[in-house]
C-alpha cells in the first residue's frame, strides 16, 4: 500500500491562475552527472480574473535540489518561502516581478521519462502532461502561456546539436569544449510544450512552401546510423502540411519545423512547438527494415503532430479535462487524412475495431470515464482510447450532423475566435454551433457519460400498405443524440429510395440524406410505397459510436456482403456472419458435440475471393475472421480459450475448403516488384499475405515451403515479416526456429527490427509461453528500461498470446504482475499502461476471474506505489 492515498482533482473545482509568466528564460547547463537549470521568469499578477486577491505564488516542482531563489534580483532568506512535499509556496510577491530560481536535476537518473532525461547518448525531454515540474519550479498548468527565450550549454563535441523550441537566435563557443545555443520562440505556450534536445544527431533537409510563399526549413533529426530511415518520414511531413492548408485553411507558423527521433519514449511522439520529439518507432523506416504497416503508422503520426500545431498549440487546453478537445480532434483530423491518402473504408474498418474492441472495453471496466472526465488521480492514466479515439468519433458525428461545409465553417470559427487561447471542449462545440446557426445541446451528452449506448432495432413490413417501418430504442433514459446512416436494400442489391411517411418528414429533420437522427429513447421511421420486403443496412461508415443490435439472419448477412453499398457495411456483414457461425461452433464444443461449420460460411468467402470489384485492402480485410479479443468484448462472460478453441477451428476449415483459390490469389499476387510505400502496393502485400497465413493453417506442408521462399527471397521487412509470422503462428516448428534464428543473426544491430522479432514471439499462441517468454525477457535484445522493449515482450504477451496469458494455472497473470512491480519504481506510465489487461478482471469466467483479482491485490500490498499504479489498481478492485 502507499503510505498516504493520492487524491482525486476534480473538474468543478478548475480555478483560473493567480499569476501569468509573460516571459520565460531558461537556462540549461548539461553535464553527464547532473543538469543546472537557471530560469528567469517575469511575472505579475492575473488580475482579470482575480482582482482583490493577494494569493501567494505557489509553483510545482518534483524531485528538483533547490539551489537558490531570487525576485527582482533580491535573494531570499529560507523564511520567505516554503518548500514542502512538490509545492514552493513564496509568501510574498507584488503585483509584477522577476522571478529567478536555479535547480539541479538529474537527467541520467531519469527512467520515467518524464522531464529531460537521457535516451541512449542523448539528452531530451517529455512535459506533456506534468513533466515540466521536474526541470524546474513552475505554473505546470496549460492554462499558463508564455513567450519562451531559452540557452542550451553542453560539451560541443558528445553534443553538437543543441535544439529547443522557435528559431536559434545565438550560438557560441565556450571554454572547456563546451558550446552554447540560444532559441526563442515568438508564440505563446503552456510549458507542457516545451523541449530540448542535445545530441550527436544527423540531419535530413528539406523544405515546403507555405500558401501564402513563406519558406519553411524541414528538419529530421535522427542518430548517425538512422539517416537512410527519414525520407518516408519527410515525405509525409510534407503532404500533411499541404493537406492541413487544403482540407483546413492551417498554414504553418514558424520558419522552422524539426521532428527528432529518440529510442525510449513512453507514447508515439510528442507535438512540442516547433520541435517535434519522435518515438523513433513512429519516425524511422525504409524498405528492409519497416512494414507496410510501420509506414502507415508514421504516416498517421507524423500528420498527427503535425496538425497538432493548430489543434492544440495555437488552441490548447484550459485544464487537463479538456485532454479530448485536442486529442480527439487531432486524432479526427489524423484519420481524415489517412481515409484520403489511403483507402477509406478500410481506415474506417480499422478505427471501427479499435472502438468496438479496445474502447467499448475500456468504457464497460473500471477505468471508464466520460471523454471530458469528472475527476483524476493521475492524468498521464487519461491518455486513453476514449479521449483519443471515442473523442474523434465524436467530432466525427458532429461532421456527418453539419455536412462537411459546415464542419469546415465551425472550424474555422474555431480557431479564427481562439487563437492563442486556451480553452475547454464547450467552446469548441459552440464554435460549431455558432457557424451554423444550430444547437448541439443533447449532442453534448456524449462528452459527459462514460458507457456505450446500445441500440436495439426491428422492422416491420407491411405487404398489404407497402410500407417499411424501422423501431429504434436506445438503451439510456437520458436519450443521446445519435446520427446513425441507413440505407434499405431492394431484391436486386440496389438502395431503394424510399420515401418516409409523411408525418414524420419534418420530425426534427429526424432523417435527411441518409441519417437519421436518434434524439428520443424509442422512435420509429415508416417508410411508403416499399414494394418489396428490404435488408435494412444500418450504422453505415459506424456512424456513432455504439453497439447496434438487429436480428439478421445468415442469408440476410450474406446478401449484405454482396451488394451493400457500403464499404463498411459490407464488411461488418461479413464480421457478423463469422461471429454467428463461431458462437455455434463454440456451442457444440461446449456440447461436446461434433463441430460443424455452415457451409454458408465458405460459400460467403468463396464469393469475396471472387469478385473483381473490391479493391486489394477492402479483400484483405474481408477475409480476417473477427479477433478473439472482439470476440471476447461481444459475450457478457469472456472465455478466452474456449473463443479460442471455435475461432481456430473456423478458420482451419475456412483453410482447407479455400487452399485452391487462396494459393492461386497468393500466385498472382507474388510479383517482383521494386518495393514502394504506396497504397496500391501495400494492399497487394497485405492481401498475398493474408492468403500466405491462411494456407499455413492447412496441412499442407507445401504452404509452408511458399512462406519459406517467400522469407527468403524477399527484400523487404513487410514480405519478410509476414513469412516470418505466418511460420509462427502454424505448427510448422522446424521452419519457425530456424526462420527466427537466421532474422536474428541477421538483424541484430537494428533495434526497431529486433523489436518487431520480439513481438512475433511473445504475441504468438506458440512461442508466447510463459518459458519462452522468460527466455525473452533474460534475452540480450530486451532491456526493462526500454518502452518499446516492454511493449513488444510483455505487452504482446498480455494483449495478443491471449491463451498463454490466460493459462488456467495463472502463471501469465502472475508474470505481469512481477513486471507492474518492477516497473512500478522505473517507469510508472508504463507499469500503469500495464494493469489494463488485468483491470477488466470481472468480464472473465470465475476462475480466470480470481487469479486476476488476486494478482491485482498483490500490487496493491506493494510499498511506494506509484500515482500512476495505486490508481487504476485502486479502482479496479473497487
Ligand atoms: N500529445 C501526444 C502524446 C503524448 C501524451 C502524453 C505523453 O506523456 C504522458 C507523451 C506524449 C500526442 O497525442 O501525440
Ligand atoms: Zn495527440
Amino acid at each position: 500500500m502507499r503510505d498516504a492515498q493520492p487524491e482525486s482533482i476534480y473538474l468543478k473545482d478548475y480555478q483560473a491562475p493567480h499569476f501569468v509568466i509573460e516571459e520565460t528564460h531558461l537556462r540549461f547547463d548539461l553535464f553527464e552527472d547532473y543538469a543546472q537549470v537557471d530560469s528567469r521568469l517575469v511575472m505579475r499578477r492575473n488580475r482579470e480574473q482575480h482582482e482583490n486577491v493577494e494569493a501567494p505564488l505557489v509553483l510545482v516542482g518534483k524531485q528538483l535540489e533547490l539551489l537558490a531563489i531570487a525576485i527582482d534580483g533580491v535573494r531570499l532568506s529560507d523564511d520567505e518561502y516554503l518548500l514542502e512535499d512538490e509545492l514552493l509556496t513564496i509568501h510574498k510577491v507584488s503585483d509584477s516581478f522577476e522571478l529567478e530560481i536555479s535547480n539541479r536535476i538529474e537527467p541520467q537518473n531519469n527512467t520515467a521519462l518524464e522531464g529531460l532525461y537521457k535516451s541512449g547518448g542523448m539528452f531530451c525531454t517529455q512535459c506533456e502532461a506534468e513533466g515540466f515540474r521536474r526541470i524546474t519550479y513552475y505554473l505546470d498548468r496549460p492554462d499558463v502561456m508564455s513567450i519562451f527565450t531559452t540557452e542550451v550549454i553542453a560539451d560541443k563535441a558528445k553534443y553538437p546539436i543543441l535544439l529547443s523550441n522557435g528559431n536559434a537566435i545565438a550560438q557560441g563557443d565556450l571554454e572547456n569544449g563546451r558550446h552554447s545555443v540560444s532559441w526563442h520562440d515568438p508564440h505563446r505556450k503552456p510549458c507542457y510544450l516545451f523541449a530540448l534536445v542535445a545530441g550527436d544527431l544527423m540531419v535530413k533537409e528539406g523544405s515546403f512552401m507555405t500558401m501564402n510563399g513563406r519558406k519553411v526549413e524541414l528538419k529530421i533529426f535522427v542518430e548517425p546510423q538512422n539517416i537512410d530511415k527519414t525520407e518516408y518520414a519527410m515525405d509525409a511531413l510534407k503532404r500533411s502540411m499541404k493537406w492541413d492548408e487544403d482540407k483546413y485553411g492551417r498554414e504553418y507558423d514558424l520558419d522552422i519545423f524539426m521532428i527528432v527521433a529518440v529510442d525510449d519514449f513512453n507514447m508515439g511522439a510528442m507535438e512540442n512547438k516547433g520541435l517535434n520529439i519522435f518515438n523513433s518507432s513512429c519516425v524511422l523506416a525504409n524498405p528492409q527494415t519497416a512494414t507496410d504497416a510501420s509506414y502507415l503508422r508514421i504516416e498517421a503520426i507524423v500528420a498527427h503532430e503535425y496538425f497538432h500545431n493548430w489543434s492544440g498549440n495555437r488552441v490548447t487546453c484550459r485544464d487537463w479535462f479538456q485532454l479530448s478537445l485536442k486529442e480527439g480532434f487531432t486524432v479526427y483530423r489524423d484519420s481524415q487524412f489517412t481515409a484520403d491518402m489511403n483507402s477509406a473504408a478500410v481506415k474506417r474498418i480499422e478505427d471501427a475495431s479499435i472502438m468496438r474492441t479496445v474502447q467499448f472495453a475500456e468504457d464497460a471496466g473500471p477505468m471508464a470515464h466520460p471523454v471530458q472526465p469528472d475527476s483524476f488521480m493521475e492524468i498521464a492514466n487519461f491518455y486513453t482510447v476514449t479521449i483519443y479515439e471515442k473523442g474523434s468519433e465524436i467530432v466525427g458525428m458532429i461532421h456527418k450532423l453539419l455536412g462537411a461545409k459546415g464542419f469546415r465553417k465551425g472550424s474555422d470559427l474555431y480557431f479564427e475566435r481562439h487563437d492563442g487561447q486556451a480553452v475547454t471542449i464547450n467552446e469548441f462545440v459552440s464554435a460549431m454551433e455558432d457557424a451554423n446557426g444550430t444547437s448541439l445541446t443533447q449532442f453534448k451528452r456524449w462528452y459527459k457519460s462514460a458507457g456505450t449506448p446500445v441500440v436495439n432495432v426491428e422492422s416491420y413490413y407491411d405487404s398489404a400498405a407497402k410500407t417499411y417501418t424501422l423501431t429504434f430504442n436506445q438503451s439510456c433514459d437520458e436519450p443521446f443524440l445519435i446520427p446513425i446512416e441507413l440505407g434499405l436494400i431492394g431484391r436486386n442489391g440496389q438502395d431503394i429510395n424510399a420515401e418516409l411517411a409523411a408525418g414524420l418528414i419534418n420530425k426534427r429533420d429526424a432523417y435527411k440524406k441518409g441519417i437519421f437522427q436518434l434524439t428520443e429513447k424509442e422512435q420509429v421511421l415508416v417508410f411508403t410505397d416499399v414494394k418489396e420486403e428490404p435488408v435494412p443496412s444500418l450504422l453505415r461508415d459506424f456512424s456513432a459510436p455504439i453497439k447496434l443490435n438487429y436480428d439478421y439472419s445468415r442469408d440476410q448477412l450474406m446478401f449484405l456482403m454482396q451488394h451493400d453499398s457500403d464499404g463498411f457495411n459490407r464488411w461488418d456483414a461479413g464480421q457478423n456472419l463469422a461471429l454467428d457461425v463461431i458462437y455455434e461452433v463454440m456451442q457444440q464444443f461446449s456440447d461436446g458435440t461434433q463441430p460443424k461449420v455452415d457451409g454458408r460460411l465458405i460459400t460467403a468467402y468463396f464469393s469475396v475471393l471472387k469478385r473483381d470489384d473490391i479493391d486489394h485492402a477492402m479483400l484483405a480485410k474481408m477475409l480476417l475472421l473477427p479477433s478473439v479479443s472482439y470476440i471476447g468484448e461481444t459475450q457478457d462472460v469472456i472465455d478466452i480459450l474456449a473463443i479460442n478453441q471455435a475461432r481456430s477451428y473456423v478458420q482451419s476449415v475456412l483453410a482447407e475448403a479455400l487452399a485452391e483459390k487462396l494459393a492461386e490469389l497468393y500466385k498472382k499476387l507474388n510479383v517482383q516488384q521494386s518495393y514502394l510505400p504506396e497504397p496500391e502496393q501495400m494492399a497487394q502485400r497485405g492481401l498475398k499475405n493474408a492468403a500466405l497465413s491462411y494456407l499455413l493453417k492447412t496441412d499442407h506442408k507445401k504452404y509452408c515451403d511458399l512462406a519459406v521462399t517467400q522469407f527468403e527471397n524477399s527484400d523487404n521487412m513487410t514480405d519478410s515479416m509476414a513469412a516470418l509470422a505466418s511460420m509462427v503462428n502454424s505448427g510448422y516448428k522446424a521452419q519457425a526456429e530456424s526462420a527466427l534464428e537466421s532474422f536474428y543473426d541477421k538483424w541484430q544491430a537494428e533495434p526497431l527490427v529486433v523489436n518487431q522479432w520480439l513481438a512475433v514471439q511473445a504475441g504468438s499462441a506458440e512461442y508466447g509461453t510463459i518459458e519462452n517468454i522468460n527466455k525473452l525477457l533474460e534475452h540480450e535484445a530486451f532491456d526493462i528500461k526500454n518502452p518499446n522493449k516492454v511493449r513488444s515482450v510483455i505487452g504482446a504477451f498480455a494483449g495478443q498470446s491471449l491463451i498463454n496469458f490466460h493459462a488456467l494455472d495463472g502463471s501469465g497473470y502472475q508474470l505481469l504482475a512481477d513486471k507492474i512491480i518492477l516497473l512500478n519504481q522505473l517507469n510508472p506510465q508504463i507499469a500503469s499502461r500495464l494493469v489494463s489487461p488485468l483491470s477488466k478482471w470481472r468480464r472473465y469466467v470465475d476462475s480466470q476471474a480470481q487469479q486476476m483479482k488476486q494478482q491485482l491485490q498483490r500490487i496493491m500490498a506493494q510499498n511506494n506505489l506509484s500515482k500512476d499504479v495505486y490508481e487504476v489498481v485502486s479502482k479496479s478492485l473497487i
